[in-house]
């Protein structure tokens, strides 16, 4: 885990990517973040996967909050694209965070410093090893997503992962392995850190993006992956109880990949195992990321570390 970071403009070494405790962030969750991956493919070698999509999504949730990145979203590519090079690794997690750091304390973050990392690691599957076969037991969290005009959902802010974390705990401490957050008025939203699909007749469904979920990249892939195999793919208020009786259920996420659920609040979910549906979008998916094959142009090749400024 422990590879260079880039630390507003050079990279360091990972034992000086270090912050004061009075930093805004620390105390008033102010920051805003990415989850990128970058696989080893068959064809193109290491390659990150739609990274510019991410970094467009940084800097629009750092412009919701007011916060002025600076560097051009061209100066952040190259920066990861630098950061992974000199990792050594093949396939990694990265990690984009732009926080407020020193300047006065208060809840006004206008004077504080923007500060910007990029970090990389390897990261397995999120869900477990098994989930992307198996699926996995989820619950329908005691928690809701936040209400419209309380915290901007298309922003990824830390402090929108207070929330998160309160719905994830609760699920993990009652023996499941992810917690589904229902929105405000109690239609289906998303889970703590990815979006949800629902497969109902050869159908999907997930919920739109006014619901309060994060727009994800994946979600989004997934949508042109499934319109593209032949199926219908509709946006809309989804009941809770529609999550009981459907045929196939599965996460998206840049982390969790496209992992299936196998099970809502113990209620077997079709087969109680991975639908045809969840199968075939998985199939789709991994022939871009691990085999490289990219009609969408949503993999960026990494530059070996040599060619790197
Ligand atoms: N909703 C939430 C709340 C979320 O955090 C993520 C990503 C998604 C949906 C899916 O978005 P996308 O990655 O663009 O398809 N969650 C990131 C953080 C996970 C973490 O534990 O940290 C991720 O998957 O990288």
């Amino acid at each position: 885990m422990e590879h260079p970071i880039w630390f507003n403009g050079k990279l360091v070494p990972y034992e000086e990517a270090t912050v004061h405790v009075l930093s805004h962030a620390l105390h008033y969750g102010s920051s805003v973040f990415e989850g990128i991956r970058c696989y080893k493919t068959e064809q193109k070698g290491s390659a990150v996967f739609r990274l510019r999509e991410h970094l467009r999504r940084l800097i629009d949730s750092a412009k919701i909050y007011r916060m002025e990145i600076p560097y051009s979203l061209e100066e952040l590519e190259a920066a990861t694209m630098e950061t992974i090079a000199r990792s050594g690794l093949e396939a990694c997690y990265i990690r984009p965070l732009v926080f407020r750091g020193m300047g006065s304390l208060g809840v006004n973050p206008l004077k504080n410093r923007v500060e910007t990392v990029i970090a990389v690691w390897a990261w397995g599957a999120y869900l477990g090893a098994e989930a992307l076969e198996q699926g996995v037991d989820v619950k329908v969290s005691s928690w809701n997503r936040m209400a419209p005009n309380t915290f901007p959902s298309l922003a990824k802010a830390g402090g929108n992962y207070l929330n998160a974390a309160l719905a994830k705990m609760d699920a993990v401490l009652g023996g499941y392995t992810e917690g589904i957050m229902l929105s405000v008025d109690g239609f289906i939203a998303e889970g703590s850190g990815e979006n949800l699909f629902l497969v109902r007749d050869g159908t999907l469904y997930t919920a739109p993006v006014g619901l309060a979920i994060l727009p994800g990249i994946t979600r989004d892939a997934v949508v042109t992956l499934a319109r593209d195999l032949g199926y219908t793919v509709e946006e809309k208020l989804i009941p809770r109880e529609a999550l009981y009786i459907a045929d196939e259920l599965f996460f998206t996420g840049t982390a969790a990949e496209i992992t299936p659920i196998r099970s809502v609040d113990h209620y077997t979910i079709g087969e109680g195992r991975r639908g045809p549906v969840t199968k075939a979008l998985q199939e789709a998916f991994f022939d871009i990321v691990h085999r490289g094959n990219d009609p969408y142009g949503w993999l960026t090749p990494v530059p070996v570390a040599e060619n790197v400024a």
